[in-house]
């Protein structure tokens, strides 16, 4: 086992903003003059489900308008060239790690590009519209195509795997995240207890900025390959 230090990367909207994803905060939460919450939520798909699939046709379909910025190829580069675990967590829906190379991504708030049966719970990978009278093509049962998100009051996926990695991370990464939405937001403390050093990327201070050792602080497209060119220069001794 290499003595590298096991990196454990956690993003939000802030790291995509570049990109041209509107943040959640620079929707100041809000979407059509509904709150997010109401509408990322099961209560709000049931009361209404053409206004949330409106919600995620819109976002899926902006998905081909943007493309990945510097701070999602530098994260790429340190999964290909750091030589201890790297295990890169992201809150967000979109696609752009993956397409800037990453090779594994922790979705733990699902995928824009995923659709699940709420009647059998198979996921496929879905790139068109989604509405509330499509078939699900395994179970045959109508109406209850839904998007692979983890809505507010869901649980989010993967957090054993999560737990796991936090528990032996030697170096905690938060970029472009807020830290209001847990258990998101709690990662750094988890990480912290495990003895490891904590460093937060962001243009602002957040909710969990005084939880972290170290900030770099400015925008993700330009602080993130700086702080993987310091990371890999350390390995390389
Ligand atoms: C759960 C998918 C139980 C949907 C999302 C009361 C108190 C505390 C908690 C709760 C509470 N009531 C309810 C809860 C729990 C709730 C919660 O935390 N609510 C909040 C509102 C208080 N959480 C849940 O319901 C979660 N489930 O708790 O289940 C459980 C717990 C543990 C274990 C098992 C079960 C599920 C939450 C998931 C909801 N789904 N996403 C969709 O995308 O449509 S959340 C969504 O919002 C995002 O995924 C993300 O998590 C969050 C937004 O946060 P950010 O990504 O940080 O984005 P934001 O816009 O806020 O901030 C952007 C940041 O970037 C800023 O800091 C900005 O300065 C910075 N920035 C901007 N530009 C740049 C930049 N930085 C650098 N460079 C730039 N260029």
């Amino acid at each position: 086992m290499s003595s590298a230090p096991s990196i454990v990367i956690l993003t939000g909207a802030g790291i995509s903003a570049e990109s041209g994803v509107p943040t959640f905060r620079d929707a100041n939460g809000l979407w059509e003059n509904h709150r997010i919450e109401e509408v990322a939520s099961p209560n709000g798909f049931s009361r209404n489900p053409a206004l949330v699939h409106r919600f995620y046709n819109m976002r899926r379909a902006a998905l081909s308008t943007v493309h990945p910025n510097p701070a999602h190829q530098a994260i790429a580069r340190l999964q290909r060239e750091h030589p201890g675990w790297v295990t890169l967590i992201t809150q967000n829906v979109d696609d752009l790690h993956e397409r800037a190379g990453s090779p594994e991504v922790i979705h733990m708030h699902g995928e824009l590009l995923k659709a699940r049966c709420a009647q059998c719970d198979e996921v496929r990978t879905w790139r068109k519209d989604l509405d509330a009278l499509m078939r699900c093509d395994y179970c045959r049962s109508v109406g209850k195509m839904r998007p692979h998100i983890v809505w507010f009051g869901e649980t989010p996926f993967y957090m054993e795997d999560i737990a796991t990695a936090l528990n032996r991370a030697e170096i905690f990464i938060a970029i472009g995240t807020s830290g209001h939405v847990y258990p998101a937001a709690g990662f750094v403390e988890v990480a912290r207890q495990a003895g490891a050093r904590t460093i937060e990327v962001n243009m602002d201070v957040t909710a969990m900025s005084d939880v972290f050792q170290e900030h770099r602080v400015g925008k993700a497209g330009e602080k993130v390959p700086a702080l993987v060119e310091e990371l890999l220069g350390s390995t390389r001794g």
